[in-house]
């Protein structure tokens, strides 16, 4: 094994090498970018002497491959060649089975094996990827045959190659071939139209799989049958977008133009994952190609298509006051549509409606499918599979798809595997690969996980259906992610209206000349004889034909009803519809008995001391019915709802503990490290997942993107997503602004996703702190200046508002505002500034009879136990209180230091409100509270910063709710709480203490309060 280690550390050598030097293809290649400005020395390839074996030939990848060849022999020399077998031999000192095999051959086969390997590694370098021809990708050393020792005159002769336990070329019981032989199969295999790159996958049997698909013996040919269907697609495709170039010449359609053969590459992978079991595939894709997707995939009907078109989406004739929203332009819309596959199938297709904001709508796409998975038991997760297609830009450019791919093999993120196909058309707007990344391939973000990548030619017709219809078959066979990078070409500007040739001058001088994919398998199929010339025009002609009519019908096109409650949510309401406001208290035998089971660990389990103090107390506080935390209200919510049937999910960061170590929702046996979730075990024969908490990765932007496409899936789960600190929550900002805030509106989509955001201001520094309220408030579209109906049983003002957020300070009230979620006939979303330090503050508990739904008890309104939109001061209980001087309305845990500091000052005329629900805005409950104190002065306070908080949304609907009642203006409401400020918090915690103390003493203090001054 001398020889080995000594190559071995040659290799290494080789590879550190490897990392300090430049690599010498980056300076020609139009693709790769690299950090060196002026190109290196490009070495001279050189022939390597037989007899010497050097640290270059051995380079990394070869030396794995011995390495492997070694592990196999010593774990059985009867598994490789009898003439491996002799060599090594030879070096661990042992006798030659069968001497007779010269050195020399040994070491030749040896070179054959590692440029066989290399082409496995290597080969896609050499593939004919690009259709204009214009990337001059220099071909990589280790293809050089001199490299090896070999030259044009050892073409004819015979190699020994031997028989390996390895798929493709090496097994198949050929152990003597020319070495054309072998170079024409390598060739054939690696170099062709599709680049194959999966040599960086750890397991043999997944690269085995691919060797034996690769490297089959004959390339693969489509029979007359599969052709006509191909190049119908084809001539689908292609019109699509003649047919809306010449109907509307200056709309924006961002056309699929010179990557047309995307369109039979998809319905092909359709095709074949429906013959492998898939029934439901959801689709997120951006704007290029869309509407042909939408048209020829998803079979949207064309007629609507062209509709929308010449007049844009409309809301539905004669529906007057039916919720349109604001809608959003023709290329973002989403739809669904069951469509009948090649093999007699049928497959339901759903293309998720995405905003401007290129991949953001990944993780959405995963979200959704994995709740598909989860609603229709589909355990192995193939019957319910997630498309993604990327912008070669945008893929390597957007941080979310890392993000997303990281969450492909998360137990509960995964969906047994995504395919990914880039519309790679080498441009993106006006930006060159060279400016846009600094990888070889603009799909190289997708190695750091080990799945394969086909680069295809986007021209080769075949091959684009080969790579796809493989993709399906590896997403099938391994539940994990492929990606197809479909290398193209756009054969227009980035739109229609765009002048590409500003940018890409020589680029557009090719692509002008440049023959469609079409010409070119139209010329194919004839030039073989697959096809005639009549058969061809009698394609065209039907599909013309076909398009005219749809045109015609599009004239007369009504758009129905919007599909927006579609499947699971039949009977939801709209925003126009009343939804009757519901009770959210439980019978109190329902609250002991799960929280019994919430409390309660079993008998051999052992947690952690302190754990087990905490569930002992929790145990307690059931069994007395008082002091109930904030986290056990949450678990009782939980409970509750899965009890009634629901679903219920909570991801974040380290939410399966809590960041701030309260929610223990699993816990750690000490001695096993088996963990239990109390919460699994409600009720009898619990689904796993029914209740599923889960640690996420460290990432905002796309799990909350994933939460929000599972909410999206049923009404009748509670999907929650914690960000840690709240402040964080901003690394998704895109999915606040374009999917939370506004997606009911523009797509007509509800959701009532939870969003957790930790918030409050107890010293420590600017990043976990704020969580930023007032940008949740900001966003929120609830008219400042105007007061809707608020009577009880006509009150529509949260379904007619774009969000909710709350800022809670009891745990009775936070487990309604939970359980009031799903106790609807709609759903929207929640933003719930949560609690840091009240999750242990002594004075925020509550009573079980808060929670129960029992009559005449302290949380029994005059309706019945809710959640409390306001809380009214817990002193002043008359209608009329003309004592009082001040009112100090605010929100969240400065309501438990004001409280204090009234009990210390004694300034028994000052009452304090909660506001619990800041938006929408209790109009009439603060009007209740203004009328019950008619002399007093109006101080809104707040512990952020006053450009922060919720003070800038507060004033002016404080200011309309006084208006109609006579109680003054803007310049009555007096403001206390921190100054401007451009960053949230100080970092300083004498400074902290300084500034709370003083806020809250001056919400207090004896004199009237002066604001602005
Ligand atoms: C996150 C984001 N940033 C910027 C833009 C503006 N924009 C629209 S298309 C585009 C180029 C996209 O290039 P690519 O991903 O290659 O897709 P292509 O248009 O070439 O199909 C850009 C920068 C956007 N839509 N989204
Ligand atoms: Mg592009």
């Amino acid at each position: 094994m001398a020889w080995f280690r000594a190559a071995s550390g040659m290799a290494r050598l080789a590879m550190r090498r490897n990392l300090y030097v430049p690599s010498r293809y980056s300076s020609v290649s139009r693709g790769f970018h690299s950090t060196v400005t002026r190109p290196m020395a490009v070495p001279v390839p050189r022939a390597v002497p037989l007899s010497r074996l050097t640290d270059s030939f051995l380079d990394g990848t070869s030396s794995v491959y011995l390495e492997e060849l070694q592990r196999a022999w010593e774990a059985d020399p009867s598994s490789v060649d009898e003439s491996w077998d002799n060599f090594f031999r030879n070096f661990v000192g042992q006798a030659s089975a069968s001497p007779g095999i010269s050195g020399q051959t040994i070491q030749e086969s040896m070179r054959l094996l590692l440029l066989v390997r290399a082409y496995q590694v290597n080969g896609h370098m050499k593939a004919k990827l690009d259709p204009l021809g214009l990337e001059q990708r220099p071909i990589p050393e280790d293809l050089d045959l001199s490299l090896y020792g070999f030259s044009e005159a050892d073409l004819d002769r015979e190699f020994f190659i031997g028989v390996w336990q390895m798929a493709g070329i090496l097994s198949e019981n050929r152990p003597v071939q020319t070495l054309r032989e072998i170079l024409k199969r390598l060739e054939q295999a690696y170099c062709g139209s599709i680049g194959f790159e999966y040599m960086h996958i750890p397991d043999r049997d997944q690269c085995n799989w691919l060797r034996d698909r690769i490297e089959a013996p004959k390339p693969m040919e489509y029979n007359h049958e599969r052709r006509s269907v191909i190049l119908d697609r084809l001539i689908w495709s292609t019109q699509f977008e003649n047919f809306l170039a010449t109907k509307w010449t200056t709309a924006k359609r961002f056309g699929l133009e010179g990557g047309e053969t995307l369109i039979p590459g998809m319905k092909e992978m359709f095709d074949r994952s429906a013959d492998l079991g898939v029934e439901n595939i959801v689709i997120g894709m951006s704007h290029r190609g869309r509407l042909n997707v939408l048209g020829n995939v998803v079979r949207k009907p064309l007629s609507q298509i062209f509709s929308e078109f010449s007049g844009g989406t409309k809301p539905a004739e004669g529906a007057v006051g039916l919720y349109t929203g604001t809608g959003d332009v023709k290329y973002h819309l989403g739809t669904s549509y069951d469509r009948p596959t090649r093999g007699g199938n049928r497959i339901h297709l759903s293309l998720v409606a995405n905003p401007s904001h290129l991949e953001a709508v990944d993780p959405v796409v995963i979200g959704k499918t994995r709740a598909k998975q989860f609603h229709s038991n589909d355990t192995g997760r193939t019957k319910n599979m997630g498309i993604l297609i990327h912008g070669d830009g945008s893929f390597a450019g957007q941080g979310v798809v890392y993000e997303t791919l990281h969450l492909s093999a998360l137990p509960n993120y995964t969906t047994g595997g995504t395919i990914h196909i880039v519309v790679n058309n080498q441009v993106a707007f006006t930006t060159d690969p060279m400016s846009g990344r600094s990888s070889q391939y603009c799909t190289d973000v997708a190695k750091a996980l080990s799945v394969p990548i086909f680069h295809v030619n986007g021209d080769d017709m075949e091959a684009v259906v080969r790579a796809c219809e493989l993709a399906a078959e590896w997403r099938q066979t391994f539940h994990s992610d492929v990606v197809v990078d479909l290398v193209c070409y756009r054969r227009f500007g980035h739109n229609e209206i765009d002048e590409p040739s500003f940018t890409q001058p020589k680029m557009y001088m090719v692509i002008k000349k440049h023959p469609s994919a079409l010409d070119i398998y139209e010329k194919k199929l004839l030039e073989s004889g697959d096809i005639s010339k009549e058969q061809i025009q009698k394609i065209h002609e039907k599909v013309n034909s076909i398009l005219n009519e749809e045109f015609e019908n599009s004239k007369e096109y009504i758009p129905k009803r919007r599909d927006w409650l579609s499947a699971y949510w039949t009977g939801y309401k709209s925003p126009e519809q009343i939804s009757r406001i519901r009770n959210t208290g439980v019978k109190p035998e329902v609250l002991k008995r799960v929280g019994q089971t919430i409390t309660t660990l079993p008998d051999n389990f052992k947690p952690h001391r302190a754990v087990k103090k905490i569930f002992e107390l929790r145990a307690q506080m059931i069994e007395s019915g008082e002091g109930i935390d904030w986290a056990v209200a949450e678990a009782l919510a939980f409970a509750t709802l899965l009890v009634e049937g629901n679903h219920v999910r909570l991801s974040g960061q380290d939410v399966e503990r809590g960041t701030f170590s309260h929610r223990h929702a699993v816990l750690h046996d000490q001695e096993s490290g088996e963990k239990y979730c109390p919460l699994h075990h409600v009720v009898m024969n619990q689904h796993e997942e029914l209740f599923t908490v889960s640690n996420s990765s460290l990432s905002e932007f796309a799990v909350l993107g994933f939460e929000m496409g599972y909410s999206m899936e049923n009404p009748n789960s509670l999907v929650l997503w914690e960000a840690q600190f709240g402040d964080f929550s901003n690394g998704a900002q895109v999915m606040f602004d374009q999917f939370l805030s506004s997606g009911e509106s523009k797509w007509l989509r509800q959701t009532g996703l939870v969003v957790l955001l930790p918030h409050g201001y107890d010293g420590q520094g600017p990043e976990h702190s704020s969580a930023r309220l007032e940008r949740f408030l900001q966003m929120s579209d609830d008219n400042p200046f105007k007061i809707p109906e608020m009577d009880p049983t006509l009150r529509k003002q949260i379904q007619e508002c774009n969000w909710q957020v709350v800022n809670v300070t009891t745990p009775a009230n936070y487990f309604h505002v939970l359980r009031r979620q799903l106790h609807r006939e709609f759903r929207k979303p929640l933003i719930v500034m949560a609690p840091k330090n009240l999750l242990r503050h002594k004075d925020c508990k509550s009573n079980i009879s808060e929670f129960d739904d029992v009559e005449g008890h302290a949380g029994f309104d005059k309706q019945g136990t809710r959640f409390k939109r306001l809380i009214k001061d817990k002193n002043a209980q008359s209608d009329i209180e003309e004592g009082i001087s001040r009112l100090v309305l605010c929100s969240g845990k400065v309501y438990y230091e004001l409280d204090e500091e009234r009990k210390k000052t004694e300034r028994n005329d000052v009452a304090i409100c909660r506001v619990e629900q800041l938006c929408p805005f209790p109009y009439d409950l603060i009007q209740r509270e203004l009328k019950r104190y008619p002399n007093a002065e109006i101080v809104w306070c707040q512990e952020e910063p006053m450009n922060m908080g919720a003070f800038q949304y507060i004033a002016p609907r404080l200011f309309t709710a006084m208006k109609v009642l006579g109680r003054g203006s803007f310049d009555d409401i007096k403001y206390v709480g921190r100054a401007p400020s451009a960053a949230t918090a100080t970092g300083f915690l004498s400074m902290h203490v300084h500034e709370q103390a003083e806020l809250v003493k001056k919400a207090l203090q004896h004199e009237q309060i002066n604001f602005p001054n």
